[in-house]
């Protein structure tokens, strides 16, 4: 992506997934935005953005962050979000083993609470290490927790697959991660 591109994704970001008052746009329950509403009031804030740029941003994000409705009307975050929305994914069976990448600052406070969603409305998992170092990297010096997704399935735990691969979860207890050293 493009530096323009970046920075529209980042406001999206911003008011799809965590402050949509910010620009005085409403989103549904399902976090849905319409997408004339979303322009114009984009513009009002002084970002130009017109739909076939929204449409670029959408197509080349990296991490496939944002999807349109069927319908086309609507846009709407995949993942990621702070503010209360129903995503509606259905809840599937997760891989053997997922991944969190976090700071090693935080292992000794997740060693104690396990991994919870702090500011979000779920923790975020990895299918690989790779991805989960780099989100790691966000936060400081990367470390990978494993998740024993498997094994909480059994458990009871729910699993979301977001349409990118990123995996949503409530929580991970400590007794089902697995740190590097052990
Ligand atoms: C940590 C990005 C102390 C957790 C990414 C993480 C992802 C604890 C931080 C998505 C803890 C929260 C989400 C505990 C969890 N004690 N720290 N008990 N439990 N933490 O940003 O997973 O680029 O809210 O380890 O790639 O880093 O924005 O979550 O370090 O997919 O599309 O608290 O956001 O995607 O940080 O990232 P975040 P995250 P985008």
């Amino acid at each position: 992506m493009n530096r323009k591109l970046v920075r529209i994704s980042k406001f999206l970001s911003l008011v799809l997934r965590h402050k949509p008052e910010r620009i005085g746009l409403s989103l549904d329950r399902g976090g849905w935005a319409k997408i004339d509403e979303l322009l114009l009031k984009a513009n009002q804030a002084g970002l130009s953005l017109h739909k076939d740029l929204l449409q670029r941003v959408v197509d080349s994000n990296d991490k496939h962050r944002f999807s349109f409705s069927q319908d086309r009307q609507g846009i709407r975050a995949n993942y990621g979000h702070s503010i209360p929305v129903d995503l509606d994914f259905a809840p599937s069976k997760p891989p053997e083993f997922l991944f969190h990448g976090t700071a090693t600052r935080f292992v000794e406070s997740i060693r104690e609470q396990g991994l919870v969603p702090r500011k979000r409305n779920h923790v975020h998992l990895s299918p690989d290490h790779q991805t989960a170092i780099m989100v790691g990297r966000r936060h400081g010096k990367p470390i990978v927790l494993t998740i024993q997704a498997g094994r909480m399935y059994e458990f009871g735990f729910q699993f979301f697959c977001s349409t990118n691969g990123v995996w949503l979860t409530e929580k991970v207890p400590a007794e089902h991660l697995l740190f590097p050293e052990e």
